[in-house]
């Protein structure tokens, strides 16, 4: 995957400074939300199709049943933008085929429901003003598509007139109506491609074709066959631009130029499910970011949209409170690159640009950090959020605070000191309590790190 090229590196810049992106699936199978015929269906909500074992012909009535109303691109984009994402990557065509875009290569299609809007024109719309970059996931198991293999092992429709290579033309067909009818794209996210009749010449090729469309994109490594598993990285000589950990974040980063998204759910589905409220917390999804942007990679954190068109009020919650953190602190994230110790540190993470550290301070019980086997010189150290002025607050396990505190401009000078172990900084008080406060070291001159026996610190 790795051959060094400029285009790329090029391509790539703006998925390095952005860090942090909405995941969106949503589709039919919001209406169902994980429940078919009165029966808790298990697993994901996008899955229901596959789960309940259903046919073509169980599941095609729900296209006339999908009627999102309340569906705003506006609001969406604006709920993305506030939370501090930067790219949104929304499922123009998951597994069951259904497309969330006027296709002129099938019916079904967004066209032939009731709601009767391109979804992905009002988004690329929104998008485009609200300077937030639209991708396209777009699934290359089609468990609809006549000529998609292999069929399901219940799904007795007739396979000899099935036809592969024609199923490969009507895909190309549609990447070709969504890589130029809805201005730039920021990422062709595939996904789908472990099926046996998928090939690593399919991948390569698709590559090339998805290129030729638009030679900026960026195009993630499901496009081809390399990927290892929910580890995400691609593994040997293959297509695609990034390596795409699921559910799991890499304990370390992979060096320079490795770019890699680790994608997650807010609770235990992609799609929408009624009954799913294991809802990680703010806190959690934070440091989730901040591990992620400390070890060199992006965090896709996924919405599944009601069927109504709407975002669930946990989900919102959550991201309101990730994106007043982001204000505070987004410097310490976007742009920034991995920490330059080899071991995540015990008492939290650390990012960097150019000669400054960003330290993320997950536990801030403790009296003193430190920093091991730094050897540059401090130029000094501060916190990143101001002064605790008047008030005080408690945190509640969403991450939101009650009670009131006002917080200056002036940001804290923090005592810092160089010895023999590396930099020592001492925690103020006033850090006591916060949610992920950071301290921002500035260095003279270059950064160097002397390696030493690192404990890794799991996130606690
Ligand atoms: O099967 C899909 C799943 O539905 C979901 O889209 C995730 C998101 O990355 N990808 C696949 C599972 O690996």
């Amino acid at each position: 995957m790795k051959r060094y090229d400029i285009d790329r590196e090029r391509r790539m810049a703006w998925f390095r400074e952005a860090r942090f992106g909405m995941f969106i699936h949503w589709g039919l199978y919001a209406v169902p939300g994980g429940v078919w015929k009165g029966r808790d269906i298990g697993g994901v909500g996008e899955w229901i199709f596959n789960s309940a074992q259903l046919t073509v012909a169980d599941y095609e009535p729900l296209q006339s049943q999908f009627n999102p109303v309340q569906f705003s691109a506006k609001e969406w984009v604006r709920t993305a933008k506030d939370a501090g994402m930067r790219y949104i990557v929304i499922t123009s065509k998951h597994h069951d085929g259904f497309c969330l875009w006027d296709s002129k290569l099938t019916d079904w299609d967004i066209m032939g429901t009731p709601f009767k809007r391109d979804i992905l024109k009002a988004l690329a719309t929104e998008c485009h003003k609200q300077k937030i970059r639209l991708c396209f996931y777009h699934s290359i198991m089609d468990w609809h598509h006549p000529d998609y293999l292999p069929r399901r092992g219940w799904d007795k429709r007739p396979t000899a007139e099935a036809n592969f290579g024609r199923y490969i033309e009507y895909m190309k067909g549609q990447l070709k109506e969504l890589l130029t009818n809805y201005g730039p794209i920021g990422i062709a996210w595939f996904d789908g491609e472990w099926e046996g009749t998928w090939t690593h010449d399919k991948g390569e090729d698709l590559y090339k074709f998805v290129r030729s469309l638009q030679p900026s994109i960026i195009v993630n490594n499901r496009v081809d066959k390399g990927r290892q598993g929910m580890k995400g990285m691609t593994k040997g000589d293959f297509a695609g631009d990034y390596g795409t950990p699921e559910q799991e974040i890499p304990a370390n980063g992979f060096g320079e130029g490795v770019d890699w998204e680790s994608c997650m759910t807010l609770n235990d589905t992609w799609g929408f499910k009624t009954k799913d409220m294991n809802w990680k917390s703010a806190e959690t999804l934070l440091k989730n970011l901040i591990d992620c942007a400390s070890k060199g990679g992006n965090y896709l954190l996924n919405v599944g949209p009601t069927p109504e068109g709407t975002f669930p009020k946990p989900i919102v919650e959550r991201l309101e409170v990730m994106g007043g953190w982001l204000k505070t602190h987004g410097e310490a994230i976007y742009g920034t690159q991995a920490s330059p110790f080899p071991k995540p540190l015990p008492w939290g993470r650390v990012t960097r640009k150019g000669n400054k550290l960003y330290l993320h301070v997950f536990d801030t019980t403790q009296a003193q950090i430190i920093l091991p086997g730094l050897k540059t010189k401090l130029k000094g150290a501060r916190t990143l959020m101001g002064y605790p002025k008047t008030g005080a607050f408690t945190i509640d396990s969403l991450g939101n605070r009650s009670g009131s505190l006002t917080l200056g401009k002036a940001r804290m000078p923090i005592p810092a000191v160089g010895s023999p172990e590396g930099v020592r900084i001492t925690l103020p008080e006033a850090l006591k309590g916060q949610l992920l406060p950071v301290i921002v070291l500035e260095f003279d001159g270059v950064l160097v790190v002397e390696p030493r026996q690192f404990l890794s610190a799991p996130i606690k």
